[in-house]
């Protein structure tokens, strides 16, 4: 069976574009493929972060996998600093990791502008997503688009381990392929910026109708639309864009046809909007309420999650520290 490998970052509340861009694949690729999946806490140390909470949102992130659809039954979930040898092969990747392109990397140039001090972890980012793939010779990788081009220098650096370190005719680790659904990039209610945990321009999977309603009626539409009676354009407007994701086909096509008339005002589009999304979400949240009141559940299941890891990367550690000519232990 094809191994597929993808992580989320417990930096925030999982929203609806990871759920679209990644997570609704997650879940129907644990049918047709050995899938293991991971809580990435450690990427989500590269920008400043609280402390105090960081156990409670990893906690609160494998409550909203779960209830998202994740069996443990059928794939594997767990918590990256539970298994530490993506430090150590992130680590080993570093020493052949091309700083150059490391300082390419979209997400660094946007996320270090940000900052004052610029963090090396927020450089070495990509290195340790390596790792996390890599570890476990993943053949390929449910994403969003903007994690692409990470999975690129990913291919570049298994090419060159194989390279260095490898068997020239049998390449150890795979060059994993991204895997993208039909939502690759879901823009934040600022109707600017890719929905993102970072620039809280996002709406929360598990969030009741109240604040999705909330979060939508202030959120941007066409900019070109002034006034109620102006018509609109709904290909600029992202609450059209969010329509074509949680409305059916026939109100996607009335919501076209009232923006253009000026038939509905923005707030029309809006409550229509937010009751389907309610809707479609309903089934996560009722699960997350459920999975919330039952936490030693989610618990053991990072457990048993995170002991098959651990077996896994293990396997793999002991190939790659053979090949790379370190001294066995004992
Ligand atoms: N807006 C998006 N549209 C489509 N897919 C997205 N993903 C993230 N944002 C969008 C995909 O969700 C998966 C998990 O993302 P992540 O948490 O590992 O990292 P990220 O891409 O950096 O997500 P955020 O929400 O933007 O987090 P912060 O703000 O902390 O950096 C990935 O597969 C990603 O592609």
């Amino acid at each position: 069976m094809t191994r597929v490998f993808s992580g989320i970052q417990p930096s925030g509340e999982m929203h609806i574009g990871n759920w679209l861009g990644a997570i609704r694949n997650w879940v129907a690729l644990q049918d047709s493929h050995e899938a293991i999946y991971c809580i990435v806490d450690q990427h989500a140390i590269t920008g400043q972060y609280d402390v105090g909470s960081l156990a409670d949102r990893t906690r609160e992130m494998a409550i909203s996998l779960v209830a998202a659809g994740l069996d443990p039954s059928r794939s594997v979930l767990f918590v990256q600093s539970h298994v530490p040898d993506h430090a150590t092969l992130a680590w080993l990747l570093t020493t052949i990791a091309p700083l150059g392109e490391l300082e390419r990397m979209t997400q660094y140039k946007d996320k270090s502008q940000r900052v004052e001090s610029i963090p090396a972890g927020l450089l070495c980012y990509p290195i340790l997503m390596a790792a996390d793939i890599l570890l476990y010779r993943a053949d390929a990788v449910p994403v969003g688009e903007d994690q692409t081009q990470h999975l690129e220098l990913t291919r570049e650096l298994a090419r060159r381990w194989n390279a260095t370190f490898g068997a020239a005719d049998t390449p150890f680790f795979p060059e994993p392929q991204p895997i993208l659904t039909g939502a690759r990039r879901i823009i934040g209610l600022d109707g600017q910026a890719k929905m993102s945990k970072s620039l809280g321009n996002t709406i929360g999977v598990t969030e009741s109708p109240e604040e999705i309603w909330q979060k939508l009626r202030p959120a941007m539409t066409d900019p070109a639309r002034q006034k109620r009676t102006d018509p609109g354009t709904p290909e600029i407007c992202n609450i059209y864009a969010l329509h074509r994701h949680f409305s059916p086909e026939a109100t996607v096509a009335e919501v076209a046809t009232n923006c253009r008339t000026a038939a509905w005002g923005c707030i029309d589009c809006k409550k229509v909007l937010a009751a389907n999304m309610a809707t479609t979400l309903a089934p996560i949240r009722e699960r997350s309420l459920e999975l919330r009141a039952a936490p030693g559940e989610v618990q053991a299941m990072l457990g048993d999650g995170a002991a098959t890891a651990r077996r896994l990367a293990g396997e793999t550690m002991r190939e790659v520290t053979d090949r790379m000519g370190f001294l066995r232990e004992g």
